[in-house]
């Protein structure tokens, strides 16, 4: 079959690319050089001749992260109810290309799976913003709840006009601050810090009203750019923080919580449509299952992260209630200017959604 014939190929390219570039585009290299070994791995496992697909799954983060454990638990759940039909291979510290470019290749159907955070999202679909609302949910319980229903619901139907196809919500967490000037402790202490932020119009927005300078860029450019001093400071959960080495390069470290960022567990449109209808299911199934276990051992491990830290010497500051109430209010021009972008109604549903979730 030709397309087979074409599939094989472009994952020969994408195999060899991946080993070219391997030991210098991440900034831990030996993630790099095992991502390598799997890549392998994996290569060897299609040419037993069973697969009848092969599935190139990406993530940004990196192999100890709990994103990357609930991908491979994924893989588990399709490759056993498929009996091997389906193989998935799973690439992590951005080694098929951040979360745009992943998913560019998604809507091209270069690429089968990946799981970007939403805020990337937006760029594509600008109603996924809403999720960026500083803020919005209290806890994971409620997020769990907003995601997995109606509102979130919506928005993954939303990724049929760009040629995706959204499965579940995974979690990427509550963001918290790093940076390598002084401890954040109030509003005051944003005032003129290089933050990085991801490639979002709504986080550059409310970086500038908390008085910092913000900059937008991949992720797979953080690292380094903490290293040389061309940014401050960023923002991320502690698990990402901690298991990305971000505190051996940062002093300080907030516990602001100031956005909870879900993931979103993509599919190319293209090639979901070609699949006979089973797997369709296997494969929306698969996603809920590991999106389950992956939230639970995200969320298991944030005492650990936090504690991994302090041991390691960052300076840990717990926001008190004021600070947060300052800086909540300092970003509320933000959620009005952008509540037009993403539509009245829709923020008004998410907000209602949070409050049930409450009851
Ligand atoms: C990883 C990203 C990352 C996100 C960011 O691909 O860019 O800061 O939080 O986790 O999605």
């Amino acid at each position: 079959m030709k397309k087979t014939a074409f599939i094989l190929g472009t994952l020969f390219l994408v195999l060899l690319l991946a080993a070219c570039s391997g030991g210098n585009s991440s900034p831990d290299n030996s993630d790099s050089k095992e991502t390598a070994g799997e890549a392998t791995e994996a290569s060897q496992n299609t040419t037993t001749g069973e697969a009848e697909y092969t599935i190139r799954a990406s993530i940004g983060l990196n192999a100890e992260h709990p994103q990357y454990k609930g991908l491979l638990k994924f893989k588990e759940i399709v490759e056993e109810e498929t009996n091997g039909a389906i193989v998935v291979e799973t690439y992590h510290s951005g080694q098929l290309g951040d979360d745009r470019i992943a998913m560019e290749a998604l809507q091209l159907g270069s690429q089968e799976i990946t799981s970007p955070s939403t805020a990337p999202v937006a760029n594509f679909i600008p109603e996924f913003a809403i999720f960026d609302i500083p803020f919005l949910f209290p806890n994971e319980q409620v997020a769990d709840k907003v995601l997995d229903g109606e509102v979130g619901t919506k928005l993954l139907k939303m990724l049929e006009e760009q040629n995706l196809v959204g499965l579940a919500y995974w979690e990427n967490g509550f963001r918290d601050m790093s940076n390598s000037v002084r401890p954040i402790e109030s509003l005051a202490d944003f005032e003129g810090l290089k933050i990085r932020t991801m490639e979002n119009d709504l986080h550059l927005a409310a970086f500038r009203e908390l008085g910092a300078n913000p900059t937008p860029m991949a992720f797979t450019e953080l690292f380094t750019a903490l290293q040389q001093g061309s940014v401050d400071g960023q923002e991320n959960p502690l698990s990402t923080i901690y298991l990305e080495g971000f505190h051996e390069v940062q002093d300080y470290i907030s516990d602001t919580h100031h956005i909870y960022t879900p993931f979103v567990f993509l599919v190319s449109k293209p090639f979901f449509d070609g699949l006979p209808e089973d797997y369709q299911e296997i494969l929306k199934n698969g996603a809920v299952e590991a999106g389950q276990y992956q939230r639970e051992v995200n969320r298991a491990a944030n005492e650990e992260y936090k504690q991994g830290l302090i041991d390691a010497g960052a300076e840990f500051t717990e926001m008190s209630d004021e600070a947060i109430a300052e800086i909540r209010e300092a970003v509320q021009p933000v959620v009005d200017e952008f509540s037009e972008t993403i539509g009245e109604d829709l923020v008004e549903e998410i907000y209602q959604a949070v409050e049930d979730a409450q009851k």
